[in-house]
């Protein structure tokens, strides 16, 4: 299968050019102007003076993830099309293992579930609980499954959070096998404290939610996750930086040389607190996710952690919950379902959002969608770029397109919407997988089990550097003369 895109202008992260783009199979093999088809089965894409740009990549979803005694309604076929018909062509997901299970074992399941996939998927895996066959199959899954990266839930006391001696053992880990740990910072001890004496004052409504995990709680474990990693000599990446508190620890380490990420999600950039006062239960509930939305003064400066580079990604830890799964909390905010979704309308909420508003540049959309992400987790430029030799996942992206994000029309399976209303501009004209035109014309030509996995090289490079540097540094013993005390 062959595929000519005419009439677009490419924007990479570094660069703007009007060009036409050829595809062959999944590999972009000719950039330039007035291509012509080599012959007539190939697909013509008349991109009429659209962007094309390389595809979304979100590094933060869970489809059909079981969590708090039920299981996300999204799964990997609905949630990978919903991404395709938002411009989105990969997803990073995770495997969460339960107590004590095999890391393999979980990353087998994980697997399974996701060979319904439409769209391209790779894996985090979560680091939940530690021992010596954690820290083997973490070489396992690095080495041979293409696994560069290991969450860590400083949240969740009692189901997945870890201890700060098990983020200690599992980044020195990381460090060796040249993979880069993320963290989820909330102090979840102190949240678990917060959430009991609300409930025994008789809060037990979402607005209990935020509440509970106020700023503060997620900045002091933005720092201690960064701290950890500063000491081990490992990088960090701390997902979905909700508020300053964890962007101001952030900027410090970055300001000191250290090698720290932070991630964003569409949603917290433009939804606030407030939505926990609704008065009706299902439109506060729908929102409780965690980090909690945040009051708005927080939403400039997610918007200027990306705009001048403390924050490298945006993603949108899609994790759905129908009203009916949320409604397991209607007694008691801490057992309403965590996660929202925007797997569909990130691109779009911060095309709108950011470079129509004159926060983002084309170039600067491409980066913190899409290829900085790629750079992160090393598969630039692959990913991540519209070049020769990259792989076909590309967005033919209108501008100037606009539609209103609702739940009534979204492709998520999913009955709310976080951005319910929204009116958005810039939209995905056509989004292509795999070499194959998967939506246009506001439809999906998907297909089951089309995505595939995409392994992801760990970097030896870098990290033998760091390794190098540690071993220099390594403190000595100070060589003392005998002592002259004479103990009793
Ligand atoms: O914490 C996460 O990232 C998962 C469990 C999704 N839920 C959420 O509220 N963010
Ligand atoms: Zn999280
Ligand atoms: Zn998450």
């Amino acid at each position: 299968m062959s595929l000519l895109i005419r009439g677009g202008t490419v924007v990479n992260h570094d660069q703007t050019y009007r060009a036409d783009v050829y595809c062959e199979g999944n590999v972009i093999k000719h950039i330039g102007k007035d291509l012509d088809a080599p012959n007539g089965k190939t697909r013509i894409v008349d991109a009429g003076g659209a962007y094309v740009m390389p595809g979304g990549i979100d590094p933060h979803t869970h489809m059909e993830l079981p969590f708090m005694g039920t299981v996300a309604s999204e799964d990997f076929f609905t949630g990978t099309a919903a991404g395709l018909a938002g411009g989105n062509t990969l997803i990073i997901d995770f495997v969460i293992p339960g107590p004590e299970q095999s890391l393999l074992e979980a990353y087998q399941q994980w697997r399974g579930w996701a060979e319904k996939a439409a769209g391209d998927y790779a894996f985090h895996v979560a680091v939940t609980w530690w021992s010596d066959q954690v820290e083997e199959e973490m070489g396992v899954l690095a080495r041979e499954h293409g696994v560069n990266s290991f969450k860590h839930f400083m949240a969740y006391k009692g189901a997945i959070m870890v201890e700060d001696d098990v983020l200690m053992k599992s980044f020195r880990r990381c460090l060796e096998l040249g993979a880069v740990p993320t963290v989820h910072a909330e102090n979840g001890e102190v949240v678990y404290l917060m959430q009991k004496a609300l409930l025994e004052a008789g809060i037990t409504g979402p607005e209990g939610h935020p509440l509970s995990r106020p700023a503060a709680v997620e900045g002091e474990a933005a720092n201690r996750a960064i701290q950890i990693a500063g000491m081990v000599g490992s990088p960090v990446y701390i997902v979905h930086v909700s508020c300053k508190d964890a962007l101001d620890a952030i900027a410090r380490a970055r300001a000191a040389g250290q090698r720290v990420y932070g991630e964003v999600l569409a949603q917290h950039l433009v939804v606030d607190d407030s939505v926990y006062r609704n008065k009706q239960w299902e439109q506060a509930a729908g929102h409780v996710m965690s980090p909690p939305f945040r009051p708005k003064h927080h939403q400039e400066a997610l918007w200027a952690g990306l705009t001048n580079g403390i924050a490298q990604t945006t993603a949108t830890d899609h994790c759905c919950f129908c009203l009916d799964q949320k409604a397991m909390g209607r007694e008691d905010f801490t057992r309403i379902p965590n996660g929202t979704a925007g797997i569909e309308d990130r691109m779009s909420v911060l095309w709108s959002e950011g470079v129509r508003a004159g926060r983002l540049t084309p170039q600067e959309f491409v980066a913190i969608t899409s290829a900085n992400c790629a750079q992160i987790f090393n598969i630039y430029p692959k990913r991540g770029r519209v070049d020769i030799g990259a792989d076909a996942a590309l967005v033919v992206w209108d501008p100037d397109g606009s539609r209103t994000i609702s739940a009534k029309t979204h492709h998520q399976n999913l009955d709310f919407n976080v951005f319910e209303g929204m009116e958005v501009t810039g939209i995905a004209a056509t989004t292509i997988s795999n070499g194959q035109v998967v939506w246009e014309n506001g439809q999906l030509n998907v297909e089951k089990g089309a995505g595939r996995y995409i392994e992801r090289p760990t970097f030896p490079v870098l990290f033998d550097a760091v390794k190098r540097r540690n071993e220099a540094t390594r403190p000595t013993a100070v060589k003392r003369e005998p002592s002259k005390v004479v103990t009793p």
